[in-house]
């Protein structure tokens, strides 16, 4: 079995590179079992965006932080939950990282994850998620895994029980689904569908994923309801804007680009329903973004309902 040097080092990435991927798979790894074990509590604070803080958020941001600051080869970090992007060291590497999302989930024990996009900046303003040189997502749920690329496809990865990640598969692939006809063939996993109430061409939308039989695959957390795209090399996931909140809920930085990256290189799209999420450059740390995200055919079916 293929572990994970194995494969970066198949894969081109060079020593600082696989160095960055060796601080963030400890991290995951820490974080894999603070989620299994440590108290799923409200903390009474907030982030920068207004939300409340659960432990977790801030256990599993300090955790990335203290594990990146070991490596030589990482300069800077952005967080979705810092106030502000943070010099931590001297070298090359730029991260930002969502460390723990959808955490309101873990009290109830769904699946959450972290997501993580790696740049090669001086700051974060004025990047395009085209920028980045790799990203990392790891899915926390019976199971721990990621999925990551450096440009060269996606593979996924399983956290086995002596602390190694084995390759699970390789050459990840979204395409249409088997029978392109056929609604069965097809998930959707339709987010703020309270979007609806004021956004009726989403409401149509949803509509018509329903009287065409798709077969919903939702679970509120991003990552695992991407996770399934993922694997099942089929489906959309949507978070729209609506009336208070024209640009939805999700950020540009630290959600959407590094998932698009993901998708991207699996062979699928990621749209704002205008333009790919990874055109979109970056004015501020807390940007949001609507997005489309899984099969070409159904990202692009958005963009047209959402016109
Ligand atoms: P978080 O970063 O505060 O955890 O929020 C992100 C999560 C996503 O995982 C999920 O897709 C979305 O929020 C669901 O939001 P809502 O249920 O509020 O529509
Ligand atoms: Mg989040």
């Amino acid at each position: 079995m293929q572990n994970l040097q194995s494969y970066l080092e198949g894969a081109g990435a060079g020593d600082e590179l696989i160095g960055v991927f060796g601080s963030l798979t400890e991290s995951v790894r820490k974080i894999s079992l603070a989620v299994r074990t440590a108290d799923t509590g409200k903390i009474g604070t907030t982030n920068s965006y207004g939300e409340e803080q659960v432990a977790m958020d801030v256990f599993s941001n300090t955790i990335l932080i203290e594990e990146l600051k070991k490596n030589s080869q990482v300069g800077l970090v952005a967080s979705e939950e810092l106030p502000d992007e943070e010099k931590i060291g001297g070298g090359e590497y730029a991260l930002a990282f969502d460390p723990l999302d959808g955490s309101s989930l873990v009290d109830v024990n769904f699946s959450v994850g972290t997501i993580i996009g790696i740049y090669k900046k001086k700051t974060f303003i004025g990047v395009k998620g085209d920028d980045q040189v790799a990203a990392l997502i790891a899915v926390y749920g019976p199971r721990t895994t990621i999925f990551l690329t450096v440009k060269k496809g996606v593979a996924q990865f399983m956290l086995n029980l002596k602390g190694e990640f084995i390759l699970m598969k390789d050459k990840i692939q979204v395409g249409e689904g088997s029978d392109a006809s056929s609604g069965a063939s097809k998930y959707f996993a339709p987010g703020n569908l309270r979007a609806c109430a004021s956004n009726l061409a989403y409401l149509d939308l949803v509509n018509y994923w329903i009287k065409e039989q798709y077969t919903l695959r939702y679970s509120g957390g991003m990552v695992p309801d991407i996770n399934h795209i993922l694997l099942k090399g089929k489906g959309v996931f949507a978070y729209p804007g609506y009336k208070d909140e024209p640009n939805g809920k999700l950020r540009l930085l630290f959600e959407c680009a590094p998932m698009s990256l993901i998708m991207e290189q699996a062979g699928g799209a990621a749209s704002d329903g205008k333009i790919r999420i990874l055109e979109k450059k970056l004015e501020n740390l807390e940007q949001r973004t609507p997005i489309f995200i899984g099969s070409k055919g159904e990202v692009q079916r958005c963009s047209n309902a959402l016109k």
